[in-house]
C-alpha cells in the first residue's frame, strides 16, 4: 500500500471529470486499497479518485468511529434523493475551509463494489452526505461551488496565494 498525494485547490486537475471503470481488476484494486490508506492518514471520512489525479471513478468512505468500516464504490450513481439538510462540510482538498450547504437528507445510490460485484442501498445522515460529496468531486465539482460567486472569490483568492507560497513542512 501507499500514501499518495491529494490535490490542493485551486489545481486544476481537481476540475477533472473521472472516466467509469470498465472491469475492477487488481489494478483498481490497488488503487482502492491506496486510497483508503491516502484518507486514513489524512483523517477524512472519504476520498475521490479526483483528488489523487487518479482517472476512475472510484471512490473510499468510511464513516465509523472507530474507523474499521471501509466502503468500496466503483462507479457510483445517485438514483434517487430526499429531502433536504443544511450540511456543515469540509475538504482535504481545500484544507482549513468548512461552510454549510445544501445536500439531499437521503438517497439511493448503486455501484460496484471492491470485487466488482454491483449493488444497490439507501443511505441517510452523514454517509448520504459523504457520498454526494465524493460523487461530487468524480464530475469535478467541489463544495464551494455551492457557495456565494462573493465568497467563493474570496477564497479563491486566499487559496490561489498559499498556492504559490513554498509549502510548510
Ligand atoms: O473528511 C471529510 N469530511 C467531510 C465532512 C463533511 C462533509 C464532507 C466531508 S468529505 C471530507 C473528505 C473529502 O474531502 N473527501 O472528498
Ligand atoms: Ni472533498
Amino acid at each position: 500500500m501507499a500514501i499518495l498525494d491529494i490535490l490542493h485547490y485551486p489545481d486544476e486537475r481537481l476540475r477533472n471529470v473521472a472516466r467509469p471503470v470498465a472491469r475492477v481488476d487488481a489494478d483498481i484494486q490497488r488503487t482502492l486499497d491506496d486510497m483508503l490508506e491516502t484518507m486514513y492518514d489524512a483523517q477524512g471520512i472519504g476520498l475521490s479518485a479526483t483528488q489523487v489525479d487518479y482517472p476512475g471513478r472510484v471512490v473510499v468512505i468510511d464513516v465509523s468511529e472507530e474507523r474499521n468500516q471501509p466502503r468500496f464504490l466503483v462507479n457510483p450513481e445517485i438514483i434517487h434523493r430526499d429531502g433536504m439538510v443544511e450540511s456543515q462540510e469540509g475538504c482535504l482538498s481545500i484544507p482549513g475551509y468548512c461552510d454549510t450547504i445544501e445536500r439531499a437528507e437521503s438517497i439511493r445510490y448503486r455501484a460496484l463494489d471492491r470485487d466488482g460485484k454491483a449493488f444497490e442501498d439507501e443511505a441517510d445522515g452523514l454517509l448520504a452526505i459523504c457520498i454526494q460529496h465524493e460523487i461530487d468531486h468524480l464530475d469535478g465539482k467541489l463544495f464551494i461551488d455551492y457557495l456565494s460567486p462573493l465568497k467563493r472569490q474570496r477564497l479563491h483568492k486566499k487559496y490561489l496565494k498559499l498556492s504559490k507560497q513554498p509549502a510548510a513542512s
